[in-house]
């Protein structure tokens, strides 16, 4: 294809994104695609009685009609096509909540599908415990939660300060209203609800016998004899707990659960224990200041997007799409207007300013510095999305008025360097603090991954690459050099034989070997190192003949490239890998970028394609901003291919 054609999709690319940047100068998106957020917020609403507006309603339907599978049933994920207890008894009550009547055809075929596949007895674990917040499961039917945990000295391998925070967050809350076996009083939907969801048989379950039953499709990671040991020790040790001690525990759970709440401006860390700490809420002072405040500010994770109104994975991506479009205008030459300027102003007036108070009595890592995923009231910094914020800031110091100060960037560089792991690697949010034995303990059924804050290739990466770029604008720092050394040493640590490197938040080897490869060659390694010519040599093996990518979202389950349909964002993913190689695979890169150019739709955007973002291997989530911005990206980098290399 004659170049002149690229540069055009390259035009209409950048005109779709200034047409879609917001006046803050973020690019707002949609971040749908975990199914069991929406009914777990429904169910929060029946709590304290207060439904959407009937519009509102009637979108969430709308919703659920788009992704209610023909049998029925509902996935872990809006794609996922394996029926799930966990999902479909959650929305099963989130229907009937939102006033659907249990003789429509589609609630009739949910419930078949819930009666013949063992009924919510055998949902995943936080089904049967939202359940139970409504009166529809029995708390003796759960594995003990005990907040007595928190009162562990903090050396404790077992002190929940040692979690992934997202894990320590959503089970602090947990523990609370376990501690309390907090239900709603049951009231005539919720009679009926029981009838419904257990075909008549509520009065005669065996509550106990049923702590471990689990529909096969709910579960990911089986349980292990550890898990199982612990479950008989804590299930027995609460049956001994004195009452004072259980009281105390309780308070310390509750400190950490408001703390939680002021810090983040009531948003919280993410959508699951801000549904949770709502319900704590309620239940310690209905209708009281904080139970207000707290069932207010669900409302940011809720998204009216084209296919209905769903709740979002977080309460944006803001930041983290603002630092990608705004780095694929700079590769693109700029784009029109004020376009750059006020992406730069999201990102400055985004920056987190100080840490949190008392960050040590509540296991919070220092922020000062770094960059949220989202906005900064939310507040949480994260390796990764301060590290593209940081690259971004460098890239465009001193062309926009205000500036972020050089203090601000020093502090970011500082926090940086504070997160890396002993394995040279960075994690998510903070330091690694357990050991990786603790996911034996993992009793979620259906995430992996979810006990600790492992060291990941694209936090790794882009920790590196900003620490490279602060080099270069700092001047050489012996900390830094070795921690960009260490951090290639884990890169170079993650390879698997056949030459790829596995993604964890993105779908999957594409994703993943793009940061490698980037993360390598910003550290200097060069493009023919084997270790680059191998992720290199992966990717081109997988390429389909018409010049593209595809990889299945299963992909992240198995651990294993599985082949899809050809894709723009894992296209744009691969190519890029390959350009910034300096591989001389032109042929290749050629006809990729010539499919891309041609899957470009006429208003300069592509297509929605299957969802790409993925937490936890197992559930999917919708980036829908990448497919503006990462094709874009690919082709700009490719037009300019000498340059990059
Ligand atoms: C996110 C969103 C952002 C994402 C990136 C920054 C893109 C990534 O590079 C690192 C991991 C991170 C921070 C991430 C981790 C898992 C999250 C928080 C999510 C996918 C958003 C929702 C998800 C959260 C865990 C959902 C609730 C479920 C639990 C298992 C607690």
């Amino acid at each position: 294809m004659p170049e002149p054609s690229v540069h055009e999709a390259i035009d209409r690319a950048l005109g779709n994104l200034a047409r879609l940047q917001a006046e803050d100068g973020a690019w707002p998106g949609d971040y749908g695609g975990p199914m069991f957020l929406l009914p777990m917020y429904l169910a929060l609403c029946h709590a304290v009685g207060r439904l959407p507006d009937a519009a509102r309603r009637a979108d969430m339907v709308r919703y659920f009609e788009n992704v209610q599978h023909e049998d029925g049933s509902l996935g872990l994920h809006a794609e996922d096509a394996r029926g799930s207890m966990f999902t479909t008894a959650l929305w099963y009550v989130g229907l009937r909540i939102l006033g659907q009547r249990s003789d429509a055809p589609r609630l009739a075929r949910m419930r078949r599908w819930i009666q013949e596949n063992g009924t919510p007895l055998g949902a995943a674990s936080w089904g049967k415990f939202t359940l139970c917040l409504l009166g529809l499961y029995d708390w003796r039917g759960i594995h003990a939660l005990p907040p007595e945990l928190w009162l562990l000295p903090r050396s404790a391998p077992l002190h929940p300060g040692r979690f992934w925070c997202h894990c320590r967050q959503v089970y602090l809350p947990m523990a609370w209203l376990y501690g309390q076996r907090s239900a709603v009083p049951p009231d005539p939907l919720i009679l009926d609800l029981r009838d419904e969801l257990y075909g008549g048989r509520w009065a005669t379950i065996d509550w106990p016998s049923q702590r471990d039953t689990a529909a096969a499709n709910d579960v990911y990671r089986p349980p292990t004899a550890a898990l199982g040991a612990a479950n008989v020790a804590v299930d027995a040790l609460g049956r001994v707990t004195p009452g004072a001690l259980r009281r105390r525990a309780l308070d310390e759970v509750f400190e950490h659960i408001l703390y939680e709440d002021r810090v983040t401006g009531w948003l919280d860390i993410g959508p699951v224990n801000k549904v949770l700490n709502a319900f704590v809420h309620h239940f310690r002072e209905p209708g009281g200041e904080y139970a207000q405040r707290s069932f207010a500010a669900c409302d940011a994770y809720l998204w009216a997007g084209h296919d209905g109104t769903k709740m979002q994975g977080y309460n944006s991506s803001q930041l983290w799409d603002t630092a990608f479009a705004l780095q694929a205008i700079l590769a693109a030459g700029g784009g029109e207007g004020r376009m750059l300027e006020r992406a730069h102003g999201y990102l400055r007036d985004n920056q987190i300013l100080e840490d949190v108070p008392e960050a040590e009595r509540h296991y919070r890592h220092p922020s000062r510095g770094g960059w949220p995923f989202s906005n900064r009231q939310h507040g949480w910094p994260i390796t990764d999305c301060t590290a593209e914020g940081l690259k971004c800031a460098l890239a465009l110091e001193g062309r926009f008025e205000p500036a972020i100060p050089t203090g601000l960037l020093r502090d970011s560089v500082k926090l940086i360097l504070s997160w890396q792991n002993e394995d040279g690697g960075w994690a998510t949010y903070e330091r690694q603090r357990g050991g990786a034995w603790l996911e034996a303990l993992n009793p979620s059924q259906v995430f992996g991954d979810i006990m600790v804050d492992y060291s990941y290739v694209e936090c790794t990466s882009a920790c590196v690459q900003a620490l490279v770029r602060a080099q270069s604008r700092f001047g050489r720092d012996p900390e830094v050099a070795s921690a960009i050394e260490r951090g290639v040493g884990f890169l170079r640590g993650k390879q698997r034989a056949e030459g790829g490197f596995e993604g964890s938040w993105g779908v999957c080897f594409s994703y993943g070997s793009w940061f490698a490869v980037t993360g390598l060659r910003a550290a200097g390694v060069p493009g023919d190192d084997p270790a680059v010519a191998r992720a290199c040599a992966f990717l081109l093996e997988r390429q389909h003949a018409d010049g593209s990518w595809g990889e299945h979202g299963d992909s992240c389950r198995e651990h294993a490239w599985i082949d899809a349909p050809g894709a723009a964002v894992q296209t744009a993913w691969s190519l890029m890998s390959l350009v910034r190689a300096g591989h001389p695979s032109a042929e290749a890169q050629a006809r990729a970028a010539r499919w891309l150019a041609e899957r470009q739709d006429a208003d300069g955007s592509w297509p929605r394609e299957p969802l790409v973002g993925v937490f936890n291997r197992t559930c999917l989530i919708n980036y829908d901003n990448y497919r503006h911005y990462f094709p874009l990206w690919a082709l700009a980098e490719w037009s300019q291919r000498a340059a990059v290399r």
